[in-house]
This record gives structure tokens, sequence and C-alpha cells, in this order.
């Protein structure tokens, strides 16, 4: 499906280290380079798109965006793939609650979360891939999955067995019953009659009365949710890649599943190097989530005349992993950074940016630590604009490197 287009990059003069990335998996902090001769190799879950881009969404996306960027800066070429979950029970429930045709709601709201996107400069995957669009994957991955006993029939739907994996559990490390307890308010169905395991997830959900479906040799009706994704990766990026990344609440059922399904088939070889997941973004003291409709959104902040370069730097003033509370302040103060740090690039000469450009790809490198990194501006633009004492101007050129780190390293166009 079409992606939105790119914003302009500029290159630096100096290549960013290797990037190191806290894994969900292990609990470690792991340098996560290429393979040989292949590009680094990014999956983000995409949206459902049932409802605008909040702004958990854009900290994800935006958080992500950071490893887009710091891998390019290392010298990498990037393959990044996301999909979009444009058929499943919320997306359907929803359509079915507002009265309005599915597909004409996914396509709405996919097209106000591209332009979401683009305003925030987030570069754009390579592969948008949708879930309908996407079905002939999921048809012969759950044939392969057949092929080696990982998959069984209950009724008209297709289960997959959580056992045909023995690496099951090594993604989130969580204990049986927290397994349960998430499955169960995340999408997964353990109370079926029939089901191996109350933990199996469905992989074809055979048609039902009001619902879409396709056709497949399994009969009619539509793909899981995580066979979708452990599908578009593996056909875009590989049967092994580099980095899978998402909110927290996807760690499990949703990652660890996929993986299962992409392990059984490769035994031994892990589907993502590293899982990386982003917090969560808080309102009114809960998750931001469509369900409890404690929303902000990008859109209407975009409506209300807030640059979303300021909505970019509220965002990365929290580190991705850490879950937080948005607050308007957070905007507020976000608009006077925006416009202080354009204050002082508009002088041209400023203190010395070469610690500075050094710094912001350091934290960055360092499992994306943007507050890190936003501090080396905020100094820089303090010394510069003499907030701090006298105004340093020894840089002749300081303003036009810090632009560039700001812009290629943070997104940030000044
Ligand atoms: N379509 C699936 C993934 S395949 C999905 O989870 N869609 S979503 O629209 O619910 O979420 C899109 C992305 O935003 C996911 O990576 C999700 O983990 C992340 N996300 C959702 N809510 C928040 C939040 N409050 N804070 C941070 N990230 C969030
Ligand atoms: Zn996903």
């Amino acid at each position: 499906m079409l992606s939105w287009s790119a914003p302009q990059v500029p290159g630096l003069a100096i290549v960013a280290p290797p990037v190191r990335l806290h894994d969900t998996a292990t609990g470690e902090r792991i340098v996560v380079e290429p393979d040989e001769g292949q590009p680094a190799r990014l999956y983000v879950c995409g949206i459902t798109p049932y409802d605008a881009t909040h702004l958990g969404h854009a900290a994800t996306y935006v958080g992500y965006d950071l490893l887009n960027r710091a891998w390019r800066n290392a010298g990498h070429e990037v393959t990044y793939v996301q999909n979009v979950t444009d058929v499943d029970d919320p997306l359907l429930e929803r359509a079915a609650k507002v009265k309005i045709d599915w597909v004409e709601l996914a396509e709405r709201e996919t097209e106000l979360f591209r332009q979401d996107m683009h305003a925030l400069r987030v570069l754009p995957p390579a592969d948008y891939i949708g879930a309908v669009e996407s079905i002939p994957l999921v048809v012969e991955m759950i044939q392969d999955l057949e092929a080696v006993g990982a998959v069984y029939r209950v009724g008209e739907d297709v289960y997959y067995d959580v056992t045909a994996d023995p690496a099951f559990g090594k993604e989130s490390g969580y204990d049986r019953d927290t397994m349960l307890e998430l499955f169960g308010e995340r999408g997964g169905d353990p109370d079926t009659p029939g089901k191996r395991d109350p933990l199996d997830p469905v992989v074809w959900r055979g048609e039902r009365e009001g619902e879409p479906s396709w056709p497949s040799p399994f009969g009619p009706g539509r793909p899981g949710w995580h066979i979708e994704c452990a599908a578009i990766a593996r056909r875009y990026l590989g049967a092994a890649f580099d980095v899978q990344a998402g909110g927290s609440d996807l760690i499990f059922p949703h990652h660890e599943m996929g993986a299962g399904h992409a392990q059984a088939l490769t035994p031994g070889t892990p589907f993502a190097k590293v899982y990386s997941h982003s917090g969560m973004v808080g309102y009114d003291g809960e998750k931001m989530s469509k369900s409890r409709g404690n929303l902000v959104f990008v859109s209407a902040l975009r409506n209300s005349d807030i640059d979303p370069m300021a909505i970019r730097l509220a965002l990365l003033r929290h580190h991705v992993r850490s879950d937080w509370e948005w607050t308007d302040d957070q905007l507020f103060d976000a608009v006077d950074s925006l416009a202080q740090w354009r204050k002082a690039v508009a002088l041209g000469a400023g203190a010395p940016a070469e610690p500075v450009v050094t710094e912001v790809l350091a934290a960055l490198a360092d499992d994306l630590d943007a507050p890190r990194a936003l501090a080396a501006v905020d100094a820089w633009v303090a010394a510069t604009l003499g907030t701090d004492g006298l105004a340093d101007t020894s840089d002749p050129d300081a303003a036009v490197s810090i632009i560039a780190v700001v812009d290629s390293a943070l997104g940030v166009a000044l």
C-alpha cells in the first residue's frame, strides 16, 4: 500500500557509533549491526486504523525513527517495514458501531496516519503493507506451518500450537499466569473449547456472519493478528532480521506468537536479533488507548496550529522505553524550546558545535537516548544565546552543524 513521502535528510561529516539497543528477550543491551552484505532490517508494528493517530502511537513511531536515523548515520542502509492491520476485530467492531463501511474507515484513518507521520518527519517504510493485501502470504505461511504440524483445526478456525516452537516464552520471559492474563486482555481467546492449549492463537478465523472473508485452502475466513506480522516480516525482511519493535503492549502475546510462528519454520534461528519495545504514553492517569478513549490526536494538535516539530520535540523529551504521562504543559515547553533553538541557530556563529554533534550521535546510538541528546542541544543553545552567562560565538559555522545534526539524527527541522 502507499507509504508517505520521505523528508530530506542532510548528510553528516562524521560517522555515528554502532547502535546498541535494550533487548526485551535477554534484558541486555546489544550492539545491533546488520549481517554482512545486508541492510539493517527493521520491522515496527503499524496501526489498526479505526481511529486517528494519538500521541502514544506517535511516540512509538518517532522513537523507532531514531533507530532508522541512527543506523543511517552509522553508515548503514536500512530496510524498514511496517504493516497496517486493516482487517481485525477492533476495526470491524468500530465500523459496525458507527455504521460506516470498514474498508472506508480503514482507508480514511490510514491516510490521516500518513499525513501525521509526514508532518512529524518520520522516515517512511520502504514497504508499507496492509493485512488485506497480505492474505496470500498469510495463507502460504499457514500452509508451511501445517506441513510441520504446527497448526490444527477447531471447527472452521485454524489455531497455532504454541509447543511447536521450543523457544516459546523466551521473547517475553513471562510466566504462564501472566501469559494467560495478557492473552485474554489483548485479543486472545483462552476459553475457546477444543484448543490444545488455552494460549494457542488463531491463525485463520473461519467466516462469521456479517464479517468479511476471503477464500483459502482452509475455507473462507480471515487472518489472525500475529500471523499477519510474522508473514509480512518473513516476506519483506527474511526469516531472520535485526529488530522487531512496537509498544510494550505488544510484548505478549503479539511478538511472542509472531516469533513462534516464524521459528516453528526455522528451528534454532531467532526471528529477530533484538526485540525492542517503547513505553506506554498515558493521559489522565491511564494508558492512552482507543478503547479507553482518553486520546490526544496528532491531527487535532496540528489543526490547532501547533508546529509538528514542537510535537516531535515534546515526544523526544522522554526516553522511548519509558512510560510517561502526557500533559499540555509539555507541549508548551516544547514550543518554547523550539523557539529558543531557532533563535540560537539564526545567529550563525555560536558555541563550538563539534562536541555537541558527537554527543547527540553518541546518545542516540546508546539505546536511543533522546533526552540526553536534547540536553546537549539545550546546553549549546544556552551557551550560544548567553542565557548562562556570556554568549559564546567562538565557532563561526556552528549553526550549520547544529541544524544538520538536529535534523538528521533527531528529525527536528529548525
Ligand atoms: N496493529 C497493531 C500492531 S500489529 C496495533 O497494536 N495497532 S495499534 O494501533 O493499537 O497501535 C499501533 C502502535 O502504537 C503499536 O506499536 C502499539 O504498541 C503502539 N501504542 C499503542 N498505544 C500506545 C500508547 N499509549 N503509548 C505508546 N505506544 C502505543
Ligand atoms: Zn504487529
